[in-house]
């Protein structure tokens, strides 16, 4: 065994991650964004995140996602590099983005699943994404990152976590012929514990990457926007979440107030966190 092989190989490194954090305002003021992300207390990053500010047809658009990969980062990383560009370049982006975004999430699936051939293991990926047309606020997700405005004060969800024990997702599954059972939480085929997912070749039929999508309108009311994965969700409250950084102007230092919040109360899981604020003024 050679000098470096043998002490790197003897030490057990207990690291405390620095967070990744940054941030931007949009062009035309009307909204900011910051983001942090730490790969909490084990040892490889399998969420990613994007931030984007684009302009489509003469308007700006500001595009968030957060994408929490499960079975390696392969399809958390694919989905980050690909799903802004198949939405906006979608003919009916900005007169149906609806219609654009639900297109966009299953064609970005179909292009991942077409790479994954050669691949052993099944990789998947959750996705929570906002986009911002105009003061139309379109949320979506597959999977349990989730996201959360604060409207006058009061945290309130915009997506719905896909869990395989939700009685329509179970409905669902079963319907394809699938099943849900418990080892350790509820899980798809007794292997996945989200009910919906990019990727996820074997469990396809019942793990669908078919988003649910909300339309909210960005009024006065709205001060502020968190998207995260469960990393923060599973030991901070949405209410909590949104009391947190309430006060807090700047959105990069509120991203990652929450994320290490999540990381004081123990999240074992990565944690990512993308706070975008609108300013009305
Ligand atoms: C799903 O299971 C979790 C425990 O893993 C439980 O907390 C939750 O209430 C269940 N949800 C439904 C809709 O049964
Ligand atoms: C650093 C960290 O928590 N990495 C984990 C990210 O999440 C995946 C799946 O939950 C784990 O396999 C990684 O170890």
């Amino acid at each position: 065994m050679s000098y470096l092989s043998s002490i790197f190989s003897s030490r057990d490194p207990q690291c405390v991650s620095i967070p990744v954090s940054g941030g931007g305002v949009s062009q035309n003021q009307k909204f900011s964004y910051g983001y942090a992300s730490s790969p909490g207390k084990r040892s490889s990053m399998e969420d990613f995140f994007d931030t984007q500010i684009c302009e489509v047809d003469g308007q700006i658009v500001g595009l968030f996602g957060v994408f929490d990969g499960h079975g390696g980062a392969r399809a958390a990383e694919y989905v980050k590099q690909k799903l802004f560009a198949n939405l906006i370049s979608h003919p009916k982006f900005i007169s149906d983005t609806k219609l654009a975004i639900a297109d966009a999430y299953k064609q970005t699936d179909k292009e991942f699943l077409n790479t994954e051939n050669s691949q052993h293991r099944d990789a998947g990926s959750t996705a929570s994404t906002a986009v911002l047309v105009g003061d139309r606020l379109l949320v979506a997700n597959v999977g349990d990152s989730r996201a959360v405005i604060c409207r006058a004060g009061k945290a309130v969800a915009l997506s719905r976590d896909h869990k395989p024990n939700q009685t329509d997702e179970r409905q669902r599954i079963e319907d394809a012929g699938g099943f849900v059972m418990w080892a350790g939480t509820w899980r798809v085929g007794g292997v996945l514990a989200v009910s919906r997912a990019f990727g996820d070749r074997l469990l396809k039929q019942y793990v669908v990457a078919e988003p649910e999508i909300q339309e909210e309108v960005a009024d006065e009311n709205v001060e502020f926007l968190i998207l995260a994965s469960d990393g923060l969700w599973d030991v901070v409250s949405n209410q909590d979440a949104v009391a947190m950084i309430q006060s807090t102007e700047d959105p990069e230092l509120a991203a990652k107030k929450l994320t290490e919040e999540a990381y004081r109360k123990g999240s074992a899981d990565n944690i990512t966190c993308v706070v975008v604020r609108f300013s009305h003024g």
